[in-house]
């Protein structure tokens, strides 16, 4: 029989912890439209000063962050580059198109990033009859190249060189406290050369809902105007943005412990012949797994069901597993065992 199901789909799958639970019950709120929740307001200063950016604005989820961002920067008609596994491009429904009218600029990158001379290509020439490049969206960590980081050197260049063609910069951090762990950096750092940058407080961090967006004063101001008009205008939302706060204090000292377990689950699987793993690979919380024949990611993802392991397939070759607080490293070790004892017979 199986007791707990160890659930491996997403670190969005993360519970609040108790003392979220409490402090939500305690703390301050007001209503945040007008501007009069002080918790909301102590984590968007919060965050701002993690990033090193001068606000920030408490959103609903990572996407709205990332859409308000496109709309703040761009304006109907313009080219916005991406990299062609990021999320924007392929988990937010289009709303880039959708909601400001921009067109994606899809460059294929290579475990999730593109180099310099790919990026100068896709910049369009000012030309009148041409579409106008206005923004360049990193993703930092990728979630589809499986957790990888984007290195603070290649991002500054990349950053450089969209400056320097007029473009503005925006980057999906939605896991930026795990790049930031990988790379022996800060969060800080890595905002730094980015116009905005948004990151979820609802992911590794542990938080029920909801995501930061920073940039300058003047970004910020016009952010949570698009914020209100795509009805993202919260009330008494101090309820949420308090576990962001605590998160900061109780989750991120221990956020490297995912990484651990990343690392031990991508160890034991590699060593079961039926599966590819990169295991020299594994910087964060997230890694794919390529599945060969005679299997396919859906039987795995079945026969892992059956033994109470919940993992996501991606494609009819790859699966992907994602570490976070709520697995245990006793959970761990099960995991490594159960993958150890699948075979093709
Ligand atoms: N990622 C989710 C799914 O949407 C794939 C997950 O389970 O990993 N940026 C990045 C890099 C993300 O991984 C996600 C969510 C988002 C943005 C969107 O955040 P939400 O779900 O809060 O809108």
């Amino acid at each position: 029989m199986i007791e707990k199901l160890i659930d491996l789909r997403s670190d969005t799958v993360t519970k609040p912890t108790l003392k979220m639970r409490e402090a939500m019950a305690k703390t301050e709120v007001g209503d945040d439209v007008y501007g009069e929740d002080p918790t909301v307001t102590q984590l968007e200063m919060k965050s701002a000063e993690l990033l090193g950016k001068e606000a920030a604005l408490f959103v609903p989820s990572g996407t709205m962050g990332n859409q308000i961002a496109i709309k703040c920067h761009t304006t109907m008609g313009n080219e916005v580059v991406v990299e062609s596994s990021s999320h924007i491009y392929n988990y937010e429904l289009g709303a880039m198109s959708a909601i400001s009218g921009t067109l994606p600029r899809v460059i294929e990158g290579k475990n999730g990033f593109f180099d310099e001379e790919q990026l100068i290509k896709s910049i369009r020439p000012k030309i009148y009859y041409l579409p106008k490049t206005t923004l360049l969206c990193l993703e930092n960590t990728h979630n589809m190249a499986g957790g990888r980081c984007l290195l603070p050197e290649k991002a500054s260049n990349l950053c450089k060189i969209a400056k320097e063609n007029g473009l503005k910069t925006h980057l999906d951090g939605a896991r930026i406290f795990n790049a930031a762990i990988a790379l022996k950096t800060t969060a800080k750092e890595i905002a730094k050369p980015f116009d905005s940058v948004m990151f979820c407080i609802s992911k590794g961090l542990s938080a029920p809902v909801g995501s930061v967006l920073a940039g300058s004063k003047e970004f910020i101001e016009r952010a949570r105007v698009f914020r209100k008009m795509f009805g993202g205008g919260m009330r008494q939302a101090g309820v949420l943005a308090v576990c962001g706060l605590i998160a900061f204090e109780e989750i991120l000292p221990k956020l490297f412990e995912d990484h651990e377990k990343a690392r031990k689950i991508a160890l034991a699987i590699s060593q079961n012949y039926l599966f590819e793993v990169e295991v020299e690979n594994v910087e964060t919380n997230i890694f794919m797994v390529k599945v060969k024949p005679p299997f396919e990611a859906n039987q795995i993802v079945e026969k892992l069901k059956s033994k109470g392991v919940l993992v996501s397939s991606i494609d009819k070759n790859t699966i992907r597993i994602v570490t976070h607080k709520d697995v245990s490293f006793e959970d761990t070790e099960k995991v490594c065992e159960i993958f150890s004892r699948i075979t093709a017979v």
